[in-house]
């Protein structure tokens, strides 16, 4: 434990089985954690699936927390999270249950393999920046805010589905 609270945003998808519930699940494993907790989450998002292109859409979004959790704890935290939901890791890029990446640390920058935050793809990533543009829009990243990022993005094939903060909550 690092002792203070740091504002996370973490990216969280999935394209096999039930994806919201999934996600839903994780939300709430993640607020259970008594050093962790839920502030915000963006609504959830139907997505084409980037990278390889042959396997189903995919639903995304976006949370932030905060966290007295140090950041590779953290790490392990939504790594015990995808286990307990029955992840099995694959293929790079590949189908999924659910997948959780911390894209942002408060100011910290983390340049390990196993841990990289700022998350050095995110900014390429409608996926990504769409969810996280709707609960953090004046967050800055590398010099530009997360609005002024999307605006110069291609969002084709990204579709809203469920709006409110209180989806993963009930
Ligand atoms: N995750 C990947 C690869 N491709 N595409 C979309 N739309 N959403 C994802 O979460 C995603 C992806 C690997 O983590
Ligand atoms: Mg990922
Ligand atoms: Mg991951």
């Amino acid at each position: 434990m690092s002792g203070r609270n740091n504002t996370v945003f973490l990216s969280l998808g999935g394209n096999l089985g039930d994806p919201a519930q999934s996600i839903a699940a994780a939300l709430r494993m993640l607020d259970d954690d008594a050093a962790t907790r839920v502030v915000a989450v963006s609504s959830l998002y139907r997505t084409p699936p980037w990278g390889k292109t042959d396997q189903p859409d995919f639903l995304n979004i976006a949370a932030e927390l905060t966290t007295e959790l140090t950041p590779h704890v953290l790490l392990e935290l939504c790594l015990e999270t995808e286990r307990r939901l029955k992840r099995v890791r694959e293929e790079r890029w590949g189908p999924r249950l659910i997948d959780i990446d911390i894209l942002v640390f408060g100011n910290r920058a983390i340049h390990e393999t196993e841990l990289a935050v700022p998350h050095p793809r995110m900014l390429e990533r409608a996926f990504v920046m769409v969810p996280l543009a709707e609960i953090a829009p004046e967050l800055v990243l590398a010099g530009k805010t997360v609005s002024e990022r999307l605006a110069a993005m291609d969002i084709t094939g990204i579709e809203r589905l469920r709006s409110g903060r209180e989806w993963w909550s009930a």
